[in-house]
């Protein structure tokens, strides 16, 4: 036992057994200890909180009887193999590991736990101290992370793959066609005279227009097909397993579900009208390469009038 000046000058605080077992029972971390057998001989507050196992619950049993049963993240038992504690009791040296523990409401948890073995004074390991923390923060953050990079790539007003993710996903396709020798189409589309929407009825109802050809577009798409909102209103789909004949029926039955959809407002419908370009991706092609000459057979087709496809 050892004394020191109490902080509060209330007098002299007595570092006791009892202080010790205090100080770890209140630690915000879950702390047990695990003898050579792995019984579980102490189980602190931070346990109990985490777990939802009281200490009579846990204390006298071995940590995989139905308790902990620590799985990985592919939710594979670590139990008879592959325990942190057993291995830093083997080896006596020190582990981390990100493991998920069963909760007494029957759930998995994420814990960040490290195992420390302890000596006897004559060296001999006599168990090991396992301190484990909550890890759903990390995990939320890192989903949140895979969200915002999800976010990066989705068009916000149509929920569609945006620019970005349609210039990766074409230059896969590109990699693809020059590794096997399959071809891929790419249609491109844009909206006739879609400022005067705008300039007719607002922008608010030409937002709706732009959600309306998503819609129209991802329902009238084969399921391994890919539309994206390129910018603008202007839209593209990438078109897999086509030859010339099967794009200009795909491109050509686009025009005619959009011509024969309707943008709902308050007061009058909308009807809309796009004109489109088509094109298979050829070898030597670069994204540039590619999307310019759907671009250009897009315009040819407002040249001869709008609402219609040019192919080449
Ligand atoms: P064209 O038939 O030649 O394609 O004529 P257009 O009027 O469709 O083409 P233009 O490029 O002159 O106009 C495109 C318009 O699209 C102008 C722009 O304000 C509008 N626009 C672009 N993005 C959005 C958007 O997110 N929401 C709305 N409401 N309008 C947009
Ligand atoms: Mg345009
Ligand atoms: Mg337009």
């Amino acid at each position: 036992m050892c004394k020191i000046p109490s902080q509060t000058g209330a007098g002299i605080l007595e570092i006791t057994l009892e202080f010790y077992k205090n100080l770890l029972d209140n630690l915000y971390d879950g702390v047990y200890f695990l003898d050579r057998r792995r019984s579980i001989l102490y189980w602190n507050n931070g346990a109990e909180r985490i777990t939802g196992y009281s200490r009579s619950e846990v204390e006298g049993s071995h940590c995989w009887d139905n308790i902990l049963m620590h799985v990985d993240s592919e939710g594979k038992s670590l139990c008879e193999t592959r325990c942190p504690a057993w291995k830093s009791m083997e080896d006596g040296i020190p582990a981390e590991a990100e493991v998920y523990l069963h909760h007494k409401n029957g759930h998995r948890i994420p814990v960040n736990v490290r195992v420390t073995p302890i000596h006897d004074e004559t060296g001999a390991i006599v168990g090991t101290v396992e301190i484990f923390r909550d890890n759903s923060e990390k995990l939320a953050s890192l989903s949140l992370i895979e969200e915002l990079q999800e976010k990066a790539f989705q068009d916000s007003l149509t929920s569609l793959p945006n620019r970005g993710y349609l210039g990766r996903y074409l230059l896969s396709k590109l990699d693809e066609s020059t590794r096997y020798d399959w071809t891929f189409g790419l249609i491109f589309l844009d909206i006739d005279h879609f400022k005067a929407i705008n300039d007719t009825y607002g922008h608010a109802v030409g937002d709706e227009a732009l959600k309306m050809m998503a819609q129209t577009l991802v329902h009238s798409s084969r399921s391994f097909d890919t539309v994206g909102r390129w910018g603008g209103e202007e839209f593209v789909v990438a078109v897999v397993n086509v030859d010339w004949e099967k794009l200009s029926h795909i491109a050509e039955r686009y025009r005619r579900m959009i011509e024969s959809s309707t943008v709902i407002t308050g007061g009058a419908d909308i009807r809309l009208t796009v004109s489109l370009g088509a094109t298979l991706a050829c070898q030597g092609d670069t994204l540039d390469s590619l999307v310019k000459r759907a671009d250009g057979l897009m315009y040819q087709s407002k040249l001869a009038g709008r609402n219609c496809v040019t192919l080449g």
